[in-house]
Order: structure tokens, then sequence, then C-alpha cells
């Protein structure tokens, strides 16, 4: 099977759009950058990552005739607002369980951002004490349970919609889509930055631009501190994904790169990177980042790009994965600007 053999049900407005940071690029005075806009990629609650790997799990989701869907995260889990949209846009209801992966002291944490646009959209939330992990969670099985004893059809998404047959295959298309944009615009980005933590943004791009014919370098920078677990969840979803869509040769592992650094000790709690991070881009550009992931892979793309390590006849495509929602519970970090 090819990529396109695989049933998509859209929920993006199209591409989403490409653009120079030229601000930006001449700040640093290095390689020049552009941005792929996930954060402005469909009209269901502010889009995301998560909503164009859902793409690829709604027409399966359909074909068994699920009545809820149900997935996890954190508290300020964006993909659970995601899936709390795509819930509502297909008449579905969703049941999300709202871990305490982060120890984040802020009084409306659980009340603003992302947890009150699942509110708004009628999602069944509930609160649970338990701290951060990708894997497969015992609260979650008992949703699944629960809404099976209630005579209803779960469909399991687990945390970022990861850990699932089809959950690389948005990110595969992203990789086909920059193709043809780079076609439009003239230009070749020869190295890509992506943050990563449940890993099938970073996977599924790996195993769709492992297909083309011109090579290029896919930096995934670790978020979520736990550098072993992201790279061997960012493998086994890449080689997996490279399967189904028919690449007819292993992934070389020159071709997954997890990289940390910048992640600070903590998933979820912003360091001083990410910070200088935010402001800059917000000073330079008027472009937003979250705390959580987005601050943290472009102060990885700035350091990068500062040391030469991404060097100056480069252009670099920083894809921003959304989460600007979350900024609503990290309000005392910008007290003073
Ligand atoms: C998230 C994830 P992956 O999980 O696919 O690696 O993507 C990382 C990522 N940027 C990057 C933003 C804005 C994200 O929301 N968020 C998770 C969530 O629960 O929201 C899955 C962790």
């Amino acid at each position: 099977m090819v990529l396109s053999d695989f049933a998509r049900y859209p929920l993006l407005f199209g591409p989403s759009p490409v653009h120079p940071l030229d601000r930006m690029s001449d700040h640093l005075g290095g390689a020049r950058i552009w941005a792929k806009r996930e954060d402005c990629n469909s009209g269901l609650a502010f889009g995301g990552n998560k909503t164009r790997k859902l793409e690829y799990l709604v027409p399966d989701a359909l074909a068994q005739g699920a009545t809820h869907l149900v997935s996890i995260g954190g508290v300020q889990s964006n993909h659970t607002r995601q899936v709390a949209a795509v819930a509502a846009r297909l008449g579905l209801k969703a049941r999300l369980v709202q871990e305490s992966w982060v120890d984040w002291p802020d009084a409306v944490n659980d009340r603003v951002g992302n947890i009150l646009l699942s509110r708004i959209m009628g999602a069944d939330v509930e609160l649970v004490e338990a701290g951060f992990g990708i894997g497969f969670k015992e609260s979650w099985e008992r949703a699944l349970e629960q809404i099976r004893a209630e005579g209803g059809v779960p469909y399991a998404i687990p945390a970022g919609a990861s850990d699932h047959r089809l959950g690389g295959l948005g990110f595969a298309n992203w990789a086909y889509e920059v193709e043809h944009q780079e076609q439009e615009l003239g230009v070749f980005f020869d190295t890509i930055v992506v943050c990563t933590v449940t890993g099938s943004t970073h996977a599924g791009m790996i195993a769709g631009f492992a297909g083309q014919d011109r090579a290029r370098r896919v930096l995934g920078i670790d978020a979520s501190a736990r550098i072993d677990e992201t790279r061997a969840q960012v493998e086994k979803i890449a080689r997996n994904t490279a399967e189904l869509i028919g690449l007819r040769r292993e992934l070389r592992d020159e071709e997954i790169n997890v990289i940390e650094g910048w992640a600070g000790d903590y998933y979820g709690i912003p360091v001083a990177s990410t910070l200088a991070a935010i402001r800059l881009t917000g000073r330079l550009e008027g472009v937003i980042l979250d705390p959580v992931y987005e601050g943290k892979s472009m102060a990885a793309l700035i350091e990068l790009v500062e040391t030469g390590e991404i060097g100056p006849d480069s252009n670099v495509l920083y894809a921003h994965l959304g989460g600007q929602p979350a900024l609503n519970a990290y309000s005392a970090l910008f007290k003073n600007r």
C-alpha cells in the first residue's frame, strides 16, 4: 500500500501555510528560517498537529461504529482538546482522561486554556492524579471499559495519537505536502526542526521524507526530558509507518535524529532558553509559541543556527505544531513582559 490508499477524513483547511521568518533569520545572521503552521491548519478549536493525525484515524473510528472517542493527556493537553473538537464535528462523544503530568502551581491550571475549550465543546473530562508517561494507562483502560459497560462503542486514541497503527500517517502526508510547497516556492528545506514527545509527528515526517529523492535532516527536539523513551518511540513509529506506506527499504539509523538539550529537567516546565525563544519569536515575528513544546524546539533552532550546527547556507523549516491555548495556564511567567 502507499499513503494515498489510506482513507483520510478532511479536517484541515488544506495544506498548512509556509512562510519565511525574515526578521528572525536576519537577527540570527545565519541560515534562512521558514515556518510551516500547524497552529492555524484548521477551523476546529485552533487546530494543531493532532488534528492532522486524526484525519487518518477518523475513517477507522467511523468504520468501527464508534460512539465515543476516548483519549488521554495532561491537564493542559493540546491533543485531548483536538480530540474534543473532532468528536464535536463528527457528532460523537469525547471522553478525556486528564492526568497531572505537570506539577505546575498556576491556580487556574485546570480551568483555563485547553481544558476550558474541551469543556465548551461538550467533552466528558475526568481529572486523574497520575504522573507523566506516554505509555498505555490504567485510567484510560478504565474509561474504555466504562463506556463498553454502558453499551457504547469506544474508539481508543492513545496519548498524542502516537502509539496507534495509523498515528504516523498524518505527518507522512505532511512530508509530501512540503515537497509540493517547495516546488511552488522554489526552495528546498534541507533541515526540518520539530518538537517531539509522543513521537508520531517526528516519526511520520521521517517515514514520509524517506521516500523522496533528496535527503534532508529531520531534527526532532525532545521536550519530554526522557530522551531514551522518546527516541525508542520515534524509532518504532517511524519504522512501522515506513512499512505501512510501502517504503521498500529499512530506515537507516542516521535518518532518526532525536536530540536533547532544550527540555530542561521536566516535561511541561519551561527553562530560561524556552522563555527567551518565546519572547524573541513574539517580538521579531509576532508569532506565538507555548512553554511546553514549541518554545523548546525554537530554543534548539536558535542555538543550532547561532552555533553554525545548522550552516549559513541552509534553508530551515520550523514545524509550528500549535499549543498556544496552554499559555493561559502560564500567565505568571509573563507578568512583567
Ligand atoms: C505536542 C504533543 P508528538 O506528541 O507527536 O511528538 O508532538 C509533540 C507536540 N507540539 C509538539 C505541540 C503543540 C504538542 O501539543 N502534545 C501532547 C498533548 O497531549 O497535547 C501529546 C503530548
